[in-house]
């Protein structure tokens, strides 16, 4: 059984995907935002049922799809707990495990590149997100970073593992894909035979460029790639998008529904619905992919029959499926917006768990049951 190594070749970045060959559970981990459609078609082909999202840290040079594919996939969020994703489901302490299907994944902690690090052992593999990398490490000048943690991690932790461990690797920058333990712990060039004093020296001495995208990627990915962008963008504007018509906040698309203007289609499911609240006089067309990743029965018909000629606002939850669904509204030939952070945003709340419901907060109309 071997991991599928996926790369994002912008930042040079691996997601892995594990899944149990009985039960066809899955975990991925270190999803990559740009790279969405390319994990929710690999999930498809390999006809797998998505568990766990896994980050091995907060990333500094992209931004993770963690919230989206849970939302596409309804998996949970895993993140180490020293990471400050405060969004993640699950915060993973040092030693825990996580079960897929008869398979176990074990989190260990291997700080240094960032305080909160994790690496994860299944069977005879190692993903060692930014801790180990081949021939090379996580740099450590920036996000809580420590050259003394790092080679404590890299010592006594990762280079105690068996040597005949596959070291799969966060980052590659040279095309390489995986190497071993006993490779790494022989070889390593910033590691290999120096004591700690020598390694610190080195990394010191790195002097790396800053990530490109440090600034957007780290707050984004302290959210699970959750961005509330409504808040920033005029009431009145349509925002521009790709694959639909645009992105619109939550009052520019009541004022075209009052208007007449527009039809909106919440695609929240009916237990969403009943839970948090309905939008009076919305189409309820359930934007499903889970379980079996099964498309969307009825969406087609329903939406081309309720736009009747009129644009169309879609809502969910939290933007991400009204996203899919305004995609697929246009394929058919509709005039479809996104309403920006669905029907539970709201930008002061910014990417907390319990949030207050945004339509309710914002006094946009919605009933209970
Ligand atoms: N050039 C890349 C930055 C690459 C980078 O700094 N990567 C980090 C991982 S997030 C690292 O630890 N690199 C180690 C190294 O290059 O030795 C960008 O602008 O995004
Ligand atoms: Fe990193």
């Amino acid at each position: 059984m071997q991991p599928i190594q996926l790369f994002d070749t912008a930042s040079s970045t691996y997601t892995y995907l594990l899944a149990d060959p009985v039960t066809r559970e899955a975990v991925i981990i270190d999803p990559v935002e740009e790279q969405l459609e390319r994990d929710l078609q690999v999930l498809r082909e390999q006809g797998v049922s998505l568990r766990w999202i896994i980050e091995t840290h907060a990333h500094a040079d992209h931004i993770t799809s963690a919230a989206a594919l849970a939302e596409h996939t309804g998996a949970h969020t895993v993140a180490p707990q020293g990471c400050g994703v405060g969004t993640a489901a699950t915060q993973l302490s040092d030693g825990q495990t996580l079960a897929f299907g008869g398979e176990s994944l074990l989190a260990l902690h291997t700080p240094g590149h960032t305080a909160g690090s994790m690496s994860y052992v299944w069977r005879d593999h190692v993903f060692t997100g930014d801790t180990l990398l081949i021939n090379g490490c996580g740099r450590t000048d920036f996000q809580s970073g420590s050259a003394e943690a790092l080679y404590r991690s890299l010592t006594e932790v990762l280079f105690r593992l068996p040597d005949a461990t596959t070291v799969w690797p966060g980052h590659d920058y040279q095309g390489r894909t995986r190497s071993s333990i006993g490779i790494e712990k022989a070889s390593n060039a910033r590691v290999a035979g120096r004591s700690q004093a020598e390694f610190v020296a080195v990394m010191e001495a790195l002097q790396l460029p800053k990530p490109r995208r440090i600034d957007e990627a780290v707050p984004a990915n302290l959210s699970s790639g959750l961005r509330h962008d409504a808040g920033g963008t005029p009431v009145g504007e349509v925002r521009v998008a790709s694959g639909y018509a645009g992105d619109v906040s939550p009052l520019l698309a009541w004022q075209w529904v009052q208007s007449g203007e527009a039809v909106l289609v919440d695609v929240r499911t009916d237990a969403e619905r009943e839970w948090v609240g309905f939008v009076p006089g919305a189409t309820g067309l359930a934007w499903k992919q889970w379980p079996g990743m099964a498309m969307n029965p009825g969406f087609d018909e329903g939406v081309v029959a309720a736009a009747a000629g009129r644009k169309v606002v879609l809502l969910c939850r939290s933007g991400v499926r009204s996203v899919a669904a305004a995609k697929r509204a246009t394929e058919l030939g509709l005039q479809a917006y996104n309403i920006l952070e669905g029907f539970e945003g709201d930008p002061d709340q910014h990417g907390q768990r319990g949030r207050k419901g945004g339509w309710r907060f914002r006094g946009l109309p919605w009933r209970q049951g």
